[in-house]
């Protein structure tokens, strides 16, 4: 008798529990992990292309060897100093699926021949990663490349314009202004860099000043083209 009691007395007090069981599992709460509040928030200079908290890099003329299709202008410009050419400070609050990380850059004005001053350009490692890119100050261009480089597009990259880079594509920034050019990249935390592929065989159109204006043209033709 009293084992009848004592195992129904359980089997209720299971049964009760599976309501509220149920009901906390649809209901818990998951934890929200903030990384670093420090980390969460970054002040940009619009102008000065300088980002509190961003680990910088630099990138000198001489680090540009290679890229720029005239290499006796480019020979001659670095003899007379290995300038910067441009730097990047990225912020990276979060790691993993998901998260975000951004990077203010700062390309300076000039041109190697007719070719204006531009970023080295790369593919993501994570080819599906895309990223936007928020022109804040100065006149550009963004070249982009699909991967097997049969298409080539070039959009302006200026101040209040976003230049959407999907996966798979190459891009390269470019300075056609007479001032620094100043933009935010925004792109996934396992996006990475691939630099190879571009380092090899480089995009295949150039942007060169043409009568004061860029103009995008293929580089076999420039190369060809008696234009210096
Ligand atoms: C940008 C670029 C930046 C410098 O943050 O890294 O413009 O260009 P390179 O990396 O080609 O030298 C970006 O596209 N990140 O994915
Ligand atoms: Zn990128």
């Amino acid at each position: 008798m009293v084992f009848l009691w004592l195992t129904s007395a359980i089997l209720c007090s299971i049964l009760m529990q599976i309501p509220t069981f149920i009901l906390s599992s649809f209901l818990t709460i998951k934890p929200i992990m903030i990384p670093n509040a420090a980390s969460l928030h970054s002040a940009f200079d619009p102008v000065m292309g300088t980002l509190s908290g961003g680990s910088p890099t630099e990138r000198r003329l001489s680090d540009m060897s290679g890229y720029y299709a005239d290499t006796k202008a480019f020979d001659s410009l670095l003899a007379q100093g290995d300038a910067l050419h441009y730097a990047v400070s990225a912020v990276a609050p979060a790691e993993g699926e998901g998260a975000l990380h951004y990077a203010i850059g700062n390309l300076l004005p000039g041109r190697v021949g007719r070719e204006y001053f531009m970023t080295k350009g790369h593919f993501h490692a994570w080819r599906a990663a895309g990223e936007y890119y928020i022109g804040l100050s100065g006149e550009g261009v963004m070249l982009l490349e699909s991967e097997d480089g049969t298409e080539s597009l070039l959009l302006p990259l200026t101040a209040n314009a976003a230049v959407y880079v999907p996966g798979y594509t190459a891009h390269r920034t470019i300075n056609t202004g007479d001032v620094p050019l100043i933009y935010l990249g925004i792109y996934p935390a396992q996006a990475g860099h691939d630099y190879g592929a571009i380092a090899e065989r480089n995009f295949r159109h150039v942007v060169v000043d043409v009568d004061g204006k860029p103009v995008m043209m293929a580089r076999e033709a420039y190369m060809g083209s008696g234009m210096f």
